[in-house]
């Protein structure tokens, strides 16, 4: 009892209580799980009232065990399943169960169908499948309401007409045993009257015959006639109409093709012909166009008729065991093939067009004589399995690591096969491991290697040409998805070919970063919109670019390419084309018109005999400059890069018009250079520097490495360039150019940092450059909280970053942060980021004091990019438009022909900080204006006609000022030439303003050629006749060529002199042409304060005191005049007169009082001066 009770509790954890939705019965169900459970049903069961009752191979022997009464249990049972037990027989009882719709005994022993079973009128699906039954009986007519009937699997030899009254039946099963093989050989005429019938499955049985009353199952969809012996098929078959999946595998060995009444089933979607004999797959079959499995396996093809190819709709081919030497041409038009098995034939190659079957999940290969894969095979994305085992392969693809599937799925099977070392090794630890080691491969084996720039304007769609290049396919970008300074992507088009794509993002603030990554090595992709280009365009869409492009790298080579072309019509872009074609060829010919012409001027000039001492009119400008500057010319005209002389056209929307194309013409240039076999070791150099988890790593830090994999390769670096400095060097030039590292070697303060990650440098630029910073950046509580950054300080900062470049630490780390750019912002983070930005001009540093007053006291850099574009408030008091009179002004021009390079002027405006770091500079978009001591340095930028031109002009009062302005002017020069390094190529002209034709008041004064700039001032000679203007006069020698330092050059003050002295017969002239009507400002800003100051001697102190310039400020003219006592006391009247409120008539008045007083007493050369100037 005690047993039965334990039995009982253990399966009342398998009671489950009915749930909603389970009817209005209410009633609960024994469910036993298969194998949870083994061994007798307790009694209780039968005093239960269940609706479902489920046991699953429980070795039961009976049912109901030990009797034959099954209690309440039948009232309200409706599914009852027994399946896998050892049972023969049911009581009668088991009649009662009158609700019973499914009843399941499949897997038991009975020998006949349990008499108690006909009872069952209810009954919807019968199941006995595998157990001994030999024949039906004729009752089964009152099975009324079946509509499945699974007798499978038994030993059945014939069905009793009867069958036929069970006209609902849609699901009829009568598969035989697989052994003894089943015994049925009519096809059964009863089931021909089953008008309902959908599926049948009459399989391994001895069928030879399909009557014609077969025809009348016209709702029938599958027909399964696996292993019968098929010896005549009616034709009345054709009316099957519906059938849509035949399985005929082995069915068809006694007849020698395949039944006519097949091929008229056009909707048939599923075939199988396995195990048959056919040689070929039959033509006809090919014409049932919309199946979408086939399955020919284990025939004896030989051969396949490119009509298969016909099948377009074919997503399963199964064509595994046969003979198949090779595959027909024409394979690619299976687009939608998923499953493709090929294994166990003969083949001995792939045709490479497999790899257009880009839904190819599954391509089975074994056992066959495959010497090689193709080599696109990483076209196919969807792999997730590929069965190579048994070929004959010796290695495989190198891009196959793309198939990302196949390695998650760890899907690549490769055993057996003859693979060479290390491919076999590796290959027996799994999938991935062996992608990882392709990737390697490819680093160290690619025979070409290339750096590719994908620039152009804003929008263009480059980064929709490099994705549509990349993957294959369309993949516009979105209109939030714009560049953000750049990105940089491995292309590799084939195995061997390697390309870094440094993909630009267009908008104008980003080409801040563009040179950075310009270099003569790369292939320049220079793309444009093409619906947006017009002839007016032109300079925005592509010439200033191509210029760009040219002027830096020598030699680089250029491809342009125009996008958008689905939106253009054929004429539209034809008409383009041309015009495009135009522009360039005119520019170009200009340029190249421009610089022969010179060329031929300063031949003409050598070939003069006097030019043999001077040129142009200047001393010293003699043979030596002019040669220099014929060769620069010549060498700039013959290194030009070669123009474009093709417009490449493609669409990336989806037809992808040209994109094919485009690839292969870009395959082809950059495999047009010969291969280039590098040693292996610098590679595994690569490799390892890659590894380096740090953002940036220093030129000693990379020297270890090199060192460390020269040693392991036991290579010697003699070989390479004589010292490990040297040897290294080449390598990391060589990787630069290649777009795999980034490497400045020639420029001394970079060259320290290897970027072993060029990505750092992209996040450096990305922290500061962003095109919609003012609304991307956003304070945001949380963020501000952790570093600890107040949002009114944050708003205050983020204003005085958009509207003067200013940039803050804390701002900084807030970017950094909030772009995500790095996990911590540290402080070293922080320090390394600023100390990149430094090194690369980006930007400069303010004073510490300057910082504080200005927005905080932590560290703070400013961005020129950023500067306001109005010129500050208080200009024209600093810098007056007309110079004033006795202002000496020292102009030098830097004229471009055009616009001038991208950010000349932005990190002009950086390297001025070098030397102006110390005096309080005003700085707006085009301009800086500087103080330093008593002299003013202006640089601005203006457009003049065509071109543009930054003038640098430099003021002062005093002559002895002069080597000040040159030491400006000379500053500025230095900058911009250390500037021009990066745009070998470029033409700019440098020249000098005539500071005596400035003096003389002329608008177009004479302007000497910027090599002046280049001499060394001509000893003893103070003044020259240089002027074209006035041949004869005197110029001040320290007018036209730099004035050094009073230390460093010799009788300094003899230059100064000529200086002041023209200055003042200037001013004499100035005061002549004056009119008498204004005597007193002739008198206060002629030649007056000259005069006056030349006679006045240790009374200047007290008089100027007296005016009202404090006693400090004399005191300090005194220590910056020591000798020059006329300057000083010049300089402290021209203080007085500017710093002084009044009319000219007023300030004479007060001057002259002064002079009067009776302890200076000066009254004599106040009548002198009154007398002189009509006062
Ligand atoms: N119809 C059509 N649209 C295109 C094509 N190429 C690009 N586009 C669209 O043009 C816009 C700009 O494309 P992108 O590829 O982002 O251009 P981009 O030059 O990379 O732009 P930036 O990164 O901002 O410099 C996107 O909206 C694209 O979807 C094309 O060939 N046809
Ligand atoms: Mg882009």
């Amino acid at each position: 009892m005690s047993i039965s009770r334990n039995v009982a509790d253990s399966l009342n954890q398998y009671i489950i209580e009915s749930g909603e939705g389970d009817g209005d019965l209410g009633y609960p169900s024994l469910l036993i799980p298969e194998g949870a459970y083994k061994g007798w049903v307790p009694k209780d069961i039968y005093s239960k009232t269940l609706r479902r009752v489920r046991l699953p191979f429980l070795r039961l022997l009976s049912f109901p065990v030990g009797g034959t009464s099954i209690g309440t249990l039948p009232q309200q049972l409706t599914d009852f399943s027994a399946e896998g037990n050892y049972l023969t027989k049911l009581p009668k009882c088991f009649a009662e169960c009158c609700k019973l719709t499914r009843l399941s005994l499949g897997y038991n022993h009975f020998t006949e169908i349990p008499y108690p079973v006909y009872g069952l009128v209810n009954l919807e699906d019968l199941n006995l499948e595998h157990n001994c039954l030999e024949y039906v009986d004729k009752t089964i007519g009152q099975l009324r309401s079946l509509r499945i009937l699974n007798l499978s699997g038994n030993m059945l030899r014939e069905l009793p007409p009867e069958l036929k009254q069970c006209r609902k039946i849609q699901r009829l099963y009568l598969s035989g045993k697989f052994y003894p093989r089943g015994k049925i050989q009519q096809f059964p005429e009863c089931i021909c009257g089953l008008n309902d019938l959908v599926f049948l499955d009459l399989s391994w049985q001895q069928v030879r015959n399909i009557p014609a009353s077969f025809g009348n199952l016209r709702k029938l969809e599958e027909l399964n006639l696996k292993w019968n012996q098929l010896q005549e098929v009616s034709q009345e078959m054709k009316k099957c109409t519906k059938l849509l999946r035949i399985d005929l595998s082995g069915a068809l060995r006694l007849l020698s093709a395949i039944p006519a009444a097949l091929f008229y089933l056009e909707d048939l979607h599923t075939l199988n012909l396995s195990d048959n004999f056919f040689t070929d797959v039959p033509s006809e079959v090919c014409g049932l166009i919309k199946l979408r499995h086939l399955v020919v396996q284990r025939n004896s093809l030989l051969r396949l008729s490119p009509d298969l190819y016909k099948l377009r709709y074919l997503q399963h081919l199964e064509l595994g065991e046969n003979f198949l030497e090779a595959l027909p041409e024409g394979l690619r038009s299976l687009k939608r093939l998923e499953y493709l098995g090929l294994c166990q034939n003969r083949l001995t190659d792939l045709p490479d067009e497999i790899c257009f079957l880009g839904q190819l999940r599954y391509l089975g290969l074994g056992h066959n004589k495959i010497t090689q894969l193709p080599e696109n095979i990483y076209h196919l994305q969807s792999l997730t399995t590929l069965d190579v085992n048994d070929n004959e392969l010796r290695e495989v693809p190198l891009l196959m690591d793309r198939l990302d599937l196949l390695a998650s799925n760890d899907g690549l099977h490769l055993h057996n096969n003859p693979l060479r070392s290390p491919f076999l090794e590796i290959s027996e630890q799994g999938t991935s491991q062996l992608f990882e080691y392709l990737k390697g491969i490819r680093l160290k084996e690619a025979h070409h290697r290339w750096k590719m720039i994908m620039i152009g304007a804003a929008k263009a769609g480059k980064t929709s040409l490099r994705q549509a290049l990349m993957l294959g396919r369309s993949k516009l970008t979105a209109d939030n998805e714009r560049t953000w300074v750049m990105e940089r992507h491995l292309w590799e088009p084939e195995s061997r070919l390697r390309v870094q794509i440094m993909d630009f993002g267009g908008h104008h603030i980003y080409q801040a970063a563009h040179h950075m990554f310009l270099s003569p090595d790369a292939l320049h992709v220079l793309v444009f919109d093409l619906t947006k280009y017009s002839t007016e365009a032109y300079e925005d869409l592509i010439g200033h670019w191509l210029e760009a492009i040219m002027d830096r790298a020598a030699g680089a080579k250029i491809v342009m390419v125009g996008t958008h072309c689905d939106l253009c019509t054929k004429e539209d872009v034809q008409e383009k084309r041309e015009d495009i074609l135009r522009l360039v060829r005119r520019n170009e010919a200009r340029k190249r018109n421009d610089i022969e012409r010179e060329i031929r001027k300063i031949r003409t000039e050598l070939d003069k005999p006097e030019a043999r001492e001077v040129s142009g009119g200047i001393p010293e400008i003699g043979v030596g400059r002019l040669q220099e500057k014929l060769n620069r010319l010549e060498k700039m005209l013959n290194s030009r890069s070669e123009v474009p002389d093709e417009i490449h056209v493609v669409s990336c929307a989806d037809n992808l018009y040209g994109v094919s194309d485009f690839c292969s013409f870009l395959v082809g240039r950059l495999k047009s250079v010969p291969a280039s076999g590098l040693p292996d070791h610098w590679f595994t150099f690569l490799e390892q520097i890659q590894q380096v988890p740090d953002r940036v790593i220093s030129f000693e830090q990379a020297m270890g490495y090199f060192k460390s994999v020269m040693a392991e390769n036991h290579q010697s670096m003699m070989g390479m360039g004589g010292s490990p400095e040297r040897s290294l060097e080449m390598v990391l030039k060589y990787l630069h150019s290649t777009g795999e590292i980034v490497w400045y070697s020639d420029n001394t303060e970079l060259r320290t940092t290897v970027f072993h990650r060029p990505e750092a440098l992209i996040d450096m630029l990305r922290a500061v450059f962003r095109h919609d910073f003012d609304e991307v950046v956003q304070f945001s509580p949380d963020l501000g909280e952790s570093l600890e950054l107040r949002r009114d300080r944050f708003d205050r900062m983020k204003q005085n970053f958009l509207q003067r470049g200013l940039l803050t630490r804390e701002l900084l780390r807030f970017l950094l942060v909030l772009f995500r750019l790095t996990e911590d912002a540290s402080d070293s983070f922080l320090d390394l980021t600023l100390s990149l930005m430094l090194k690369f001009s980006l930007c400069f540093k303010l004073q510490k004091s300057q910082a504080t007053a200005l927005v905080s006291p932590s560290e703070v850099v400013q961005f020129p990019w950023f500067f306001s574009s109005e010129k500050p408030q208080d200009f024209e008091g600093k810098w007056p438009q007309l110079r004033p009179p006795r202002m000496f002004e020292l102009v030098m021009e830097i004229n471009f022909s055009g616009p001038a390079p991208p950010n000349f002027f932005e990190k002009l405006s950086v390297k001025l900080h070098n030397f102006l770091y110390d005096t309080s500079r005003i700085n707006w978009q085009n301009g800086v204006l500087a103080q330093r001591n008593t002299s003013t340095l202006l640089v601005e930028r203006e457009r003049r006609n065509q071109g543009t031109t930054v003038v640098v002009s430099a003021r002062t009062e005093s002559a002895s000022d002069l080597t000040e302005l040159w030491w400006l002017v000379m500053n500025v020069r230095l900058a911009a030439m250390h500037l021009f390094k990066d745009w070998p190529l470029l033409k700019v002209e440098l020249e000098l303003v005539c500071m005596h034709c400035v003096l003389k008041g002329l608008d177009t004064p004479t302007r000497y050629p910027g090599e002046v700039f280049e001499h060394v001032i001509p000893k003893g000679e103070y003044t020259l006749k240089c002027c074209d203007r006035f041949p004869d006069d005197h110029v001040p020698t320290c007018f036209v060529f730099p004035l050094e330092e009073k230390e460093y050059q010799d009788n300094h003050d003899l230059y100064i002199k000529a200086a002041a002295d023209c200055m003042q017969s200037s001013m004499d002239e100035v005061d002549a042409s004056l009119g008498p009507s204004c005597n007193a400002e002739r008198m206060l800003y002629g030649r007056g304060l000259s005069v006056l100051s030349r006679r006045l001697t240790d009374e200047w102190t007290a008089v100027l005191m007296r005016l009202g310039v404090p006693y400090e400020r004399l005191h300090q003219l005194e220590l910056s005049y020591p000798t020059n006592f006329p300057e000083r006391v010049l300089l402290g009247l021209t203080e007085w007169r500017d710093g002084t409120e009044g009319s000219p008539e007023e300030k004479v008045e007060a001057l002259f009082t002064v002079l009067s007083e009776e302890d200076i007493s000066q009254n004599e050369l106040v009548e002198d001066l009154r007398e002189q100037f009509g006062l």
